[in-house]
């Protein structure tokens, strides 16, 4: 057995052998919450994707279950792809894609009580073909839902010369699948794919949900929208989430607005959410590698699962994300920097914070102009640093900006440093920041935008600074805390590789 991984995440879920990617049939089952996901334990790369199981009761320690899917003889020969579970009267169901023969078709799984065993329908696929008379781009991956007496589902997919769509269905048991017609299709002449709200040919893991309360297409009276997040994919490059708010009624949705909904891109892909026991909705995302495909197999892991966060409506309509309380409970070592005002070109302020795995809470004042830099995993030469930076522009109309730089982030030549940024909201240069520091798993929300990316430090780092960059800052609060680790025990050595 190898050595600990310095950039194995430590209070972030990380698959116990091998590939993981996206997260699958999350839900809170009996006070139980289960996470299921794309895995792999036979090594560190995409290959006959079964699904791995843990389970939790605070979303924060997991424990390990046996695969809960995996490939047979059949229509999911190949791999069992991403899906969805929902309670069939009393029953848990899993909804997933079977993969055969280079395509995916909807195949289902019932469970017993405890969702531990798996029995797939000897009538699978439930759908033997994607609609005829169409040219699909590719055809996967669901979102089903109860509505009045009847089953809805969203298969994801595109319209090739067109755009990605998803194709709306309708049953009364799971089985047997009425085909109503595409939900809405995306437009992929608009823009192109080096843009970050470019929609893609084809749509990922489409997720339809009520944000606030009500459900979905509610009466109008109730404001506040539908949402239709799908992750943006083209056989080219382009892989980032977005999200459509509007309004989903009977057989169609009208989009209102286009969102992108982590300016991380693909580090938050093919997310899935949930409402919990609470009536909260829970979001997952896969924070996949930025590091080559030998640098996977040679570290024997790969991904990485986003915190779980919830999901709100913020007040201009679109949707605004934290982590979830719970992972407080992982704090560690309280430290408060004392509230100042940082002026431009000042040297960086020394916290006296230090880690690899912290949680921090700023609230800072930006004066128009002034740019804010957080540097962590920073080494004693600052040769390694990776930086948040927050910054305001000179006209007060503006809204600001949130950028990540990663250019320094590692000495590693081989993995992505490339900037992420986009739009900071903020009224009078505020900004409440969070920022989640986890090894290689960096996660940030700044007013409630969320920016999530992978790092790979090669000095092991630990220093945080803060300085202006530009203008004045002022620092109302600071606190931080470093983590405490959940998967220490058992997950810090690498998996014995076959
Ligand atoms: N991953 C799954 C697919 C899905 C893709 C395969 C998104 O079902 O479309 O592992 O990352």
């Amino acid at each position: 057995r190898a050595e600990a991984d310095p950039l194995r995440p430590r209070f972030h879920f990380v698959s116990p052998a091998g590939w993981l990617n996206d997260p699958n049939g999350v839900s809170h089952w009996n006070g139980t919450y289960h996470l299921f996901y794309q895995y792999n334990p036979e090594g560190a790369f995409h290959h006959r994707i079964q699904w791995g199981h843990a389970t939790s009761t605070d979303l924060v320690t997991w424990t390990d279950q046996p695969v809960a899917l995996e490939p047979s003889a059949g229509p999911d020969a190949d791999g069992c792809w991403s899906g969805v579970l929902v309670n069939d009267g009393g029953t848990p169901t899993l909804v997933y894609s079977g993969r055969f023969e280079g395509r995916e078709l909807p195949c289902v799984a019932v469970g017993s009580d405890d969702l531990l065993s798996w029995t797939k329908d000897p009538g699978n696929p439930v759908i033997a073909a994607p609609p005829v008379g169409v040219e699909t781009t590719a055809y996967r991956d669901h979102c089903v839902w109860r509505e009045g007496t009847v089953w809805r589902q969203l298969v994801g997919s595109g319209i090739r010369h067109r755009g990605g769509t998803a194709f709306l269905y309708e049953s009364a048991d799971l089985r047997s699948w009425n085909y109503i017609g595409p939900l809405f299709i995306g437009d992929a002449s608009q823009g192109d794919p080096a843009d970050t709200d470019w929609t893609g040919t084809m749509w990922e893991c489409v997720d339809l949900f009520r944000a606030g309360h009500g459900s979905l297409g509610s009466a109008p009276g109730d404001d506040s929208p539908d949402v239709l997040v799908f992750s943006a994919w083209d056989d080219g490059e382009t892989r980032h989430p977005l999200y459509w708010t509007g309004r989903y009624s009977e057989d169609a949705f009208e989009p209102e607005g286009l969102h992108r909904l982590d300016y991380g891109g693909r580090f938050f892909y093919a997310p899935q959410s949930f409402l919990d026991e609470s009536g909260r909705r829970v979001m997952f995302g896969w924070m996949q590698e930025g590091r080559s495909d030998a640098a996977m197999v040679e570290a024997g892991w790969s991904g990485v699962m986003s915190l779980p966060r919830v999901t709100t409506l913020a007040k201009d309509g679109t949707l605004e994300f934290a982590p979830v309380p719970e992972i407080e409970k992982l704090r560690r070592n309280h430290v408060s920097v004392t509230a100042q005002v940082l002026v431009g070109a000042g040297t960086p302020t020394d916290t006296g914070v230090s880690g690899k795995q912290l949680d921090l809470e700023l609230d800072v004042q930006l004066a128009p102009g002034a740019e804010l830099r957080l540097g962590v995993l920073s080494s004693q030469d600052g040769a390694e640093e990776t930086a948040i930076v927050l910054s305001r522009t000179a006209d007060v109309t503006l809204a600001g900006t949130l950028r990540l730089d990663r250019t320094r982030s590692s000495l590693d030549p081989g993995v992505d440093v490339e900037d992420k940024s986009g739009t900071l909201p903020m009224t009078d240069g505020r900004v409440r920041l969070r920022v989640l520091v986890d090894r290689s798993a960096v996660e940030i929300f700044a007013n409630g935008k969320p920016l999530t990316a992978r790092v790979y430090p090669t000095l092991g780092g630990e220093r945080m600074t803060l300085a202006a960059t530009e203008g004045s800052v002022r620092l109302l609060s600071f606190d931080a805390w470093t983590m405490a680790g959940v998967f220490e025990e058992t997950r810090s050595l690498l998996p014995e590789r076959k």
